[in-house]
């Protein structure tokens, strides 16, 4: 039997001289937008420029949450447009994803974030998103294992419950993306990190890289940690500060958890995987850096919070921790769009921790953006000239952790 396909899912090129559309960044949204340009737009002369693997970054670093519970008008259609092509994806890149809509639980310990989340529940109603506040009963009917003891430091007051979110196999979207750009013979360029990015009277021309140099008719900025450099090297500027955000993952256990669960107030999401790994997250690390080191005191912390809601868990061990970078805006929602300073030059960025969730419909609006020169209406909203014009998306507490 043959265990591996002799074919590669993607291969090698020497770098051309010149592409329609450089993409920099090769994580899920720079593919995701290849993957669009390339299926709906017929525009396949497209380089992808990642500096590492494919999925060093935040595609390979998230906790592989998928969810469309979000807080603003602009943000809970856009989530849920992503979420719905992420339910068709696996067929349609035919490859399995492991999509599992296990559902979604935010938790509230505190009559503020009930309210909060009543907000949250009816805003996503009124939207057409399947989301409500339960209480204790049902949520304990969903989880048996969780603590809902009265007599803990913050008891669990009630939940805002949405159905359809769930996790997903975030390489496996990574791999799956990649093997189709690379089947419409789009270019993927791995270890390819791009240095200087050449602008002359308001158009990005040439996009140096420490392979070479290359002609661009237009060029996105698809990274996530790394969006103030890249677009500082086209002379656009972003209101963004870069954050660390921690995450680990325990051994395997027998599946006790189908449930995503997140707290609001412990600041603390966990779920289990397939595998029986349980993948536990934390809120971003307090200071502004690079760094993608992880930290014994964020370890303790998400191992303090995960104990008061499954106690049962104690001597469990950790078989991983780890940190990916994120890109944080005023209003915690993303850039995208085309630079009010480079015409040619766009930008899907500024993800927080968001990102993952919203790779599909962002790779389709911004592949619209390029291919035809209009943004579509879901993405107007996140414009860069927001920051000028004063009309912020405002999506901060759609998280319950981080924003
Ligand atoms: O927005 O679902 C989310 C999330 C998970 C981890 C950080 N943010």
């Amino acid at each position: 039997m043959q265990l591996f396909s002799k074919n590669r899912m993607w291969r090698q090129h020497e770098l051309r001289s010149s592409y329609d559309v450089v993409i920099v960044g090769a994580g899920v949204h720079g593919l995701a937008a290849a993957y669009y340009l390339g299926k709906k737009h017929g525009v396949r002369k497209v380089a992808l420029l990642d500096k590492s693997y494919l999925g060093a970054g935040a595609s390979g670093r998230n906790t592989a949450i998928l969810r469309s519970n979000y807080r603003t008008p602009e943000g809970i259609p856009f989530y849920d447009a992503s979420l719905k092509l992420y339910e068709g994806l696996s067929r349609e890149l035919d490859w399995n994803l492991l999509f599992s809509q296990c559902g979604h639980l935010t938790l509230a310990h505190s009559d503020s974030s009930v309210t909060g989340l009543r907000v949250r529940a009816e805003n996503n109603q009124l939207l057409g998103v399947n989301s409500r506040i339960i209480g204790r009963e049902e949520i304990g009917n969903l989880v048996p294992s969780l603590n809902l003891s009265e007599s803990t430091r913050y008891p669990i007051l009630a939940a805002l419950y949405h159905p359809p979110g769930g996790i997903i196999r975030h390489d496996a979207v990574v791999w799956g993306l990649a093997r189709a750009c690379d089947r419409m013979g789009i270019e993927i360029h791995a270890f390819t990190e791009v240095t200087s990015i050449i602008v002359e009277n308001h158009r990005a021309v040439q996009v140096i890289t420490n392979r070479g140099r290359v002609a661009a008719g237009a060029v996105l900025n698809a990274t996530a940690g790394w969006a103030t450099t890249i677009s500082r090297m086209a002379g656009v500027p972003l209101p963004i500060v870069t954050h660390p955000l921690q995450a680990c993952v325990t051994e395997p256990l027998k599946p006790f958890l189908d449930t995503v669960i997140v707290s609001a107030t412990l600041h603390v999401y966990l779920s289990q995987t397939d595998k029986g790994e349980l993948v536990i997250g934390a809120e971003i690390d307090p200071y502004q850096s690079y760094s993608m080191k992880s930290t014994l005191p964020t370890l303790e912390q998400m191992a303090t919070y995960t104990l008061e809601l499954f106690p049962q868990l104690h001597g469990m061990r950790i078989l991983r921790q780890w940190a990916g970078i994120c890109d944080m805006t005023p209003d915690f929602a993303p850039i995208i769009g085309t630079s009010q300073e480079v015409s040619n030059f766009y930008m899907d960025v500024g993800w927080g921790t968001y990102g993952f969730k919203a790779a599909p419909i962002s790779g389709k609006c911004i592949a619209e953006l390029i291919a035809t020169g209009k943004p579509p209406g879901l993405i107007q909203p996140f414009s860069p000239a927001r920051f000028e014009t004063g009309n912020l998306v405002g999506e901060k507490a759609a998280a319950a952790v981080s924003h």
